[in-house]
């Protein structure tokens, strides 16, 4: 072996084994006792789990004229510090933009950039005879997913739109994934607002309350058993969101969704933080009231949504936040997170018994890896995957702040709010790239890596 990791609590499909686990290379090559390499990692103590994966994130993303703050190094730095191994980003193209051109610009941003794996979603903002044609080439590069949306001007999609796209994702197994919320309902109810003088960030919620997500991702569902395609539900905030999707899979329907730390952790009380600071927390879907937590921490844990991502899309506060000093509908959305998912979920899922040391690692790596085409290369630990470790310390304390971490934004949504257990060493296909909790790798290290098609076991 080149490498062993020592005598660490080894998170493996199968379940927790005391195991050292072997590394030929950048692959697993064993699993066991006794096992000897050139290089020895102590593991003792710590659980080891397969590199997590976040399959919603937004690097270097532009928006109107500016760009979200962490580009493809920071952010991935960010996110191998806090034991992220794979990341899914997007496509950046619009209406009208050239598909096959706007996959090749991003890759090109996104390539020799990264410090961690990554894949992207195709996003999908138009149902043209030539975006459709370019389906099947752009699978069989190894693009596994496509997002689409029901709202954002420029990318929302009318229903004929969706049903065709997700006809042509599904005979090409592509797995699509929707931002779903009401495009006409946002309008309407953000310009009454507005009218009558409802500008502070409190009222960002009040314009997209609970039914502009549940109607939308009903209506998706609803179109996709049309077509008899799969479908991952973006960003699920709410109980009214779950109830369609749980209708749908009550139908027999093939639904996924994620949610995402802020959804867990957060709630609409935020936007009531003085001196605009309920700016930090406008991101779409909007938080939701606390009732919430409960509902979408027991869905994680009986199988009832499948995957946490983050959603990370950082906007300074500074300087990005305050443009809609005047109106909540001119604040960017979005807000950080890359770093802090996993430790938030092991302390609040697995340390204090929300869930089961192999539901944490299924909604945090391997449903992620399974769903986009990834595992088991990606989000297993077993011998022929990728050795991309985290060697965690379930007892270090640490209090979050925007100080200590490495997201590129000038504030932490959970300033003070202390987890304990945390990433201690990161592999990256057999290479430590975080050590101690410092980042010891390099830009340019992480790889694009293909995705198999979207399968329907
Ligand atoms: N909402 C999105 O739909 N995308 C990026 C960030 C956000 O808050
Ligand atoms: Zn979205
Ligand atoms: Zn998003």
């Amino acid at each position: 072996m080149d490498c062993v990791v020592k005598n660490g609590m080894v998170v493996t499909p199968d379940g927790v084994v005391d195991a050292d686990v072997g590394i030929a290379g950048e692959k697993i090559a064993a699993i066991g006792m006794g096992l000897e390499g050139q290089q020895v990692i102590d593991a003792r103590g710590h659980y080891v789990f397969p590199g997590f994966v976040d399959a919603h994130v937004h690097l270097q993303m532009d928006v109107g004229d500016i760009t979200s703050t962490d580009d493809f190094t920071s952010g991935t730095i960010a996110a191998a510090c806090g034991g992220t191994t794979t990341v899914i980003d997007f496509t950046c193209n619009f209406r009208g933009d050239d598909l096959l051109e706007g996959t090749g610009a991003r890759r090109a941003e996104a390539d020799r950039r990264v410090a961690v794996d990554y894949t992207l979603h195709l996003t999908l903002a138009d149902a043209s005879e030539r975006t459709l044609a370019q389906l099947s080439q752009l699978a069989h590069e190894g693009y596994a997913s496509a997002k689409m949306y029901t709202t954002y001007q420029g990318l929302n999609l009318s229903d004929g739109e969706m049903l065709r796209l997700l006809a042509g994702t599904r005979d090409c197994g592509i797995l699509p994934m929707v931002h779903t919320e009401n495009h006409d309902a946002i309008a309407y109810l953000t310009a009454e607002l507005l009218r009558q003088g409802k500008t502070v960030p409190q009222y960002h919620p009040l314009s997209r309350p609970p039914l502009v997500e549940a109607e939308a991702a009903n209506r998706v569902a609803a179109l996709a058993h049309l077509v008899d395609a799969p479908v991952y539900i973006a960003h699920l905030t709410c109980r009214e969101t779950l109830d369609a999707v749980r209708s749908a899979r009550q139908r027999g329907q093939r639904i996924y969704a994620e949610t995402c730390p802020q959804y867990l952790f957060l709630s609409e009380d935020d936007y009531d933080r003085p001196a605009f600071e309920g700016a930090k927390y406008v991101l779409s879907p909007p938080l939701r009231n606390k009732a919430n937590w409960d509902v979408l921490w027991e869905a994680l844990a009986n199988g009832g949504l499948q995957v946490v991502s983050t959603d990370h899309c950082p906007w300074y506060f500074e300087t990005h936040k305050v443009r809609g000093r005047d109106s909540f509908a001119q604040i960017p959305n979005g807000a950080p997170g890359i770093e802090t998912r996993v430790p938030l979920l092991f302390s609040a899922g697995v340390d204090e018994g929300r869930l089961s040391l192999q539901r944490f690692v299924d909604v945090c790596a391997a449903n992620p890896a399974r769903l986009f085409g990834l595992y088991p290369q990606k989000g297993a630990i077993a011998v022929g995957s990728d050795a991309d470790l985290v060697i965690y310390d379930p007892r270090r304390e640490v209090t979050l702040s925007v100080q200590s971490l490495h997201q590129r934004v000038d504030y932490c949504p959970y300033e003070g709010h202390a987890v304990r257990g945390y990433p201690r060493t990161v592999l990256l296909r057999g290479k430590a790239i975080v050590e101690d909790g410092q980042f010891v790798g390099a830009a340019g290290q992480g790889k694009f890596v293909p995705g198999r098609p979207f399968s329907f076991a």
